[in-house]
């Protein structure tokens, strides 16, 4: 997602770089290359319009022209910009005094409502809460099986009984207070189209269950459409917040990004692929750091910190530090690091790193084969390569399916990791900022 919006950035960036001082007639060229990069992702004409003439009022403002990096500080205007167009903040979850929390999901049919409503449940379970889910969807029949078979794999109880969507969402509500669940987070039925009985539907369990949050599921892909779908739930429910799903898809996105500024209300959380885990608290400053390019720091290093055993990782460090990782360090840091999720999500959010190696594939199976040569070893050679002869190399080709330029080429690999890792060794211990964030041997290549 934003991909093609991140690249039009990134030209007009760089072009931009190579300038010295710029008066009106290049600010103003620039910021046609950038509403155009915006319409084309599918960013709503009135939004790029608002965006442009504030980022224009304030080159101006900023009197570049006696600037010395005047590209600079036009980046960073776009940036502060960009951010408030998203949202600015991110959206905190205020605890309703008296549990439980109503969370009430709305949206277009396939929008990906269900999921979030799982997504939703496991991430307050996260935040240490205790949720209970309400199957409000009683259109078709599969719908509440759906919501059940999600709830069981969080370990969330679900809500639900044949009578109409009103009074399951009330009943949830007196069933999540009996058994002392103080989050609620109620999934309604979806239509294709915005239609009055959608509405009407909307309005009266929105009236039945008073939610403190109504979050409208927005499909990234829909495009200009999710606009007017947003401005027409706002008018029937308020609105207090945004989902925008299906991030992960390669759509052009900018509509999605249009309707925190078209209703008035932010995007709270973005979900990104099917599985339960993918999904995030949106971060207005992270997401326009990405599309500018600027990677996402942020992100990466919670994900990391999610995925990776901190104790682990300080033992890790501490050998690090005194230069003894042994091959059997790493490929435990080669399994954390797959626990983390496909490496190519982690290295697109990295700062600094060339487009080609981003865009480059990186391959898992590379990591297998890794771990496949090592688990091979004796525990004596995972420990001191150095032992490692001809006929232990062999062997131990054999024995992983590879063959002996293979296991060089790996002995070759950690000899260099080590090296590298001694200097890090040398840096200052205890430098709380290496925490938790694992080296990656699968880049190393
Ligand atoms: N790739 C991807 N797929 C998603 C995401 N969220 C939901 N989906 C998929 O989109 C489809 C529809 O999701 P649902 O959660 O069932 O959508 P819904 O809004 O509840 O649909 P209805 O109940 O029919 O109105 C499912 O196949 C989901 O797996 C996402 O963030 N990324
Ligand atoms: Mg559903």
């Amino acid at each position: 997602m934003f991909d093609a919006l991140s690249d039009r950035f990134d030209a007009i960036f760089t072009r931009l770089r190579g300038r010295g001082r710029m008066g009106e007639p290049e600010v103003d060229e620039v910021l046609r290359e950038i509403r155009l990069a915006l319409l084309e992702a599918d960013v709503n004409f009135k939004v790029v319009k608002g965006l442009i003439a504030r980022i224009k009022e304030q080159c101006v403002g900023a009197d570049l022209s006696k600037s010395l990096t005047p590209a600079q500080q036009v980046i960073k205007i776009v940036h502060d910009e960009l951010v408030q167009t998203l949202g600015g903040e991110a959206l905190k979850i205020t605890y309703a005094s008296r549990p439980p929390t109503v969370v009430l999901m709305a949206g277009l049919q396939g929008s990906g409502k269900t999921t979030a409503a799982a997504k939703l449940a496991r991430w307050f379970k996260q935040q240490g809460r205790n949720p209970l889910l309400a199957g409000a969807d009683l259109q078709r029949p599969a719908a509440v099986e759906q919501l059940r078979v999600l709830g069981g794999q969080i370990d969330v109880p679900v809500f639900s009984e044949a009578s109409d969507p009103e009074t399951v969402a009330t009943k949830s509500v007196e069933e999540a207070r009996r058994l002392g669940r103080d989050v609620l987070v109620v999934d309604t039925a979806g239509r294709l189209h915005v239609d009055s009985e959608l509405m009407d539907e909307m309005r009266r369990i929105s009236a039945a269950v008073e939610p403190d949050y109504t979050f409208l599921v927005v499909d990234a892909m829909t495009g200009q459409d999710a606009v007017n779908v947003a401005e027409s739930f706002h008018a029937t429910v308020a609105i207090d917040g945004v989902i925008l799903s299906k991030l992960d898809g390669d759509a052009r996105g900018g509509a999605a990004l249009s309707v925190k500024e078209v209703i008035g209300r932010p995007i709270a959380f973005a979900s990104v692929g099917e599985k339960l885990a993918d999904f995030e608290t949106f971060h207005p400053d992270r997401m326009a750091g990405r599309i500018l390019g600027m990677g996402d720091v942020m992100t990466l290093i919670e994900k990391a910190e999610e995925a990776y055993d901190a104790d682990a990782a300080e033992q890790a460090a501490a050998k690090l530090a005194e230069g003894r990782l042994t091959l059997e360090d790493f490929l435990e840091q080669m399994q954390q690091v797959k626990k983390m999720g496909p490496l190519q999500g982690i290295v697109g959010m990295l700062p600094g790193i060339p487009k080609e190696l981003k865009k480059a594939e990186i391959d898992d199976r590379e990591i297998a084969r890794v771990e496949a040569i090592i688990r091979s070893m004796t525990p004596d050679e995972r420990r001191n390569p150095a032992i490692i002869n001809g006929s232990r190399r062999l062997r131990i080709a054999k024995g992983s399916g590879m063959t002996t330029t293979d296991v060089n080429q790996l002995l070759k690999q950690f000899k260099e990791v080590q090296k590298m890792m001694k200097t890090f060794g040398r840096m200052p211990k205890g430098r709380k900022a290496m925490r938790g964030v694992p080296t990656m041997p699968g880049l190393t290549r």
